[in-house]
This record gives C-alpha cells, structure tokens and sequence, in this order.
C-alpha cells in the first residue's frame, strides 16, 4: 500500500495510526505543498492528504481519512476498530466526524497561530514562516478564527476527558476510530505549553496511543 501524505499533516497521522495498529505494511510518499493537488486530482477529485493508494496496479486511489479508515477495516478485519454494538459503533463514527471535520480544523488554526507568535521560535526561518503565513491566509486564520477555534477545543476536551480519564476508551470497552481521530488531531496541541500544562493526561493517551499502533509520537511528546 502507498500512502500519499504530508509528513507534519494530523490527518495524516490519523491514517498512519490506522494502517499501524492493523499491522498493514506500507509506504509513504510525501508530497510537496502547493503541487500537490497536480497529483491529488486527477487521482480522486480531492486536494486533501492523505490518500491511499492499496495496490497501483488497479489505480484505485481513496481519499479522506475516514473513507481510508473503513476501507482498512474491510480490507484487514482483526484487529477491528469498529464496536461490535451498533448504538456505540454509531457514537464512535458521530465522535469521529465531529473530530475530524470540527476538531482537526479547529488544533490546525491553534497551532498555527501559536507557531507565528509565541511558538515562533520552534522555527523561526524565513521560509517556515512564510509557509505558516500562506496557510494561514489558505484558511482564514485571524484572531476572530483562533478565538472561535479554541473554545471549540475547550469543550471538545471537555467531553474527551469525561471519557479518557474514566476508561481507556472514549465509546465502549474496546479501541475505536474515535480514540484514533481523537489521537492524531489533538496531537498538534501537544507543542503549545498552555494545553500541555492543562491537560497532562491527553497527552499520555496520546502517547499509548501512539505506542499501540507502533507510531513515533507526536513532536513535543516525549517517551
Ligand atoms: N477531511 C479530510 C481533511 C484532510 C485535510 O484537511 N488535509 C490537509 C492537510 S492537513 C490538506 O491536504 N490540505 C491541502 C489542500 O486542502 O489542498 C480528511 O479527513 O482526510
């Protein structure tokens, strides 16, 4: 399997989790920004990473992490990320959606907008900034946008640590696709010491996370 993907994207690393804990060998090729939807569209219609490609003899190639997620669990059943009661398997895919298409957005404005001020130093290069200040532009990211961004943040992890500090779960009794989503797109914050100082044990099931899919932890997690 190929993987198409940009190697800091948390989305990304969602798929990476992924493949990790089904044990499914494969490889990445990391595009370049900015050319990369040349590649992207004629391949699936899309722009986003990541995209699996299973095998390139038939050409198929699946965009959007969710979609790659359901398609590796058809594809390599044990170990299983879905719950086999369908009311939890439902919460997780519900958790999973908001995760992704609320939460994912939401950590990229945060982390962006700390790495163009306070967290300037983590690279502060002329090119690195540049690359932040087209993304933010990309995406609207502005004070109002960050503010938004944030609060969404704080309660999303107030639901989260109502799950995660009662059971290693977030739905059910076993590991899920919402653990997974919620593993890769929180895992930008992991850089920004306010989040650290506030909410030391997501980033410890960030890190077991991690380390049960085979995964290198996220920068600004330490073993
Ligand atoms: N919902 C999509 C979101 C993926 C996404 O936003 N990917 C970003 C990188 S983090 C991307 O490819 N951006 C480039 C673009 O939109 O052209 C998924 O889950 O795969």
């Amino acid at each position: 399997m190929l993987l198409l993907q940009f190697s800091t994207s948390h989305y990304c690393r969602k798929a990476r989790l992924a493949l990790g804990y089904k044990k499914i060998p494969y490889q990445v090729k990391n595009l370049t920004p900015g050319l990369h939807a040349l590649q992207l569209k004629p391949l699936t219609g899309l722009t986003t990473v990541p995209v699996l490609i299973p095998d390139s003899a038939t050409g198929k190639a699946i965009a959007d992490s969710t979609h790659i997620l359901t398609f590796l669990e058809n594809y390599c059943p044990e170990p299983t990320f879905f719950l086999a009661k369908k009311p939890q398997q439902t919460e997780a895919s519900m958790l999973e959606d908001w995760l992704d298409e609320s939460i994912g957005t939401a950590t990229r404005f945060v982390y962006y907008d700390y790495r163009s001020g306070a967290g300037k130093q983590i690279d502060p290069s002329l090119f690195s900034q540049l690359v932040i200040a087209v993304v933010q532009k990309q995406y609207g990211i502005n004070q109002a946008s960050v503010e938004l961004a944030a609060s969404r943040i704080a309660s999303c992890l107030a639901e989260l640590s109502g799950r995660w500090q009662n059971s290693m779960y977030l739905v059910g009794d076993r590991f899920s696709i919402a653990d997974i989503a919620a593993a890769a797109l929180l895992s930008p914050l992991a850089l920004i010491p306010y989040y650290q100082e506030q909410y030391p044990w997501l980033f410890e099931r960030i890190a077991q996370i991690h380390q049960l899919c085979g995964e290198p932890l996220p920068p600004g997690i330490n073993q």
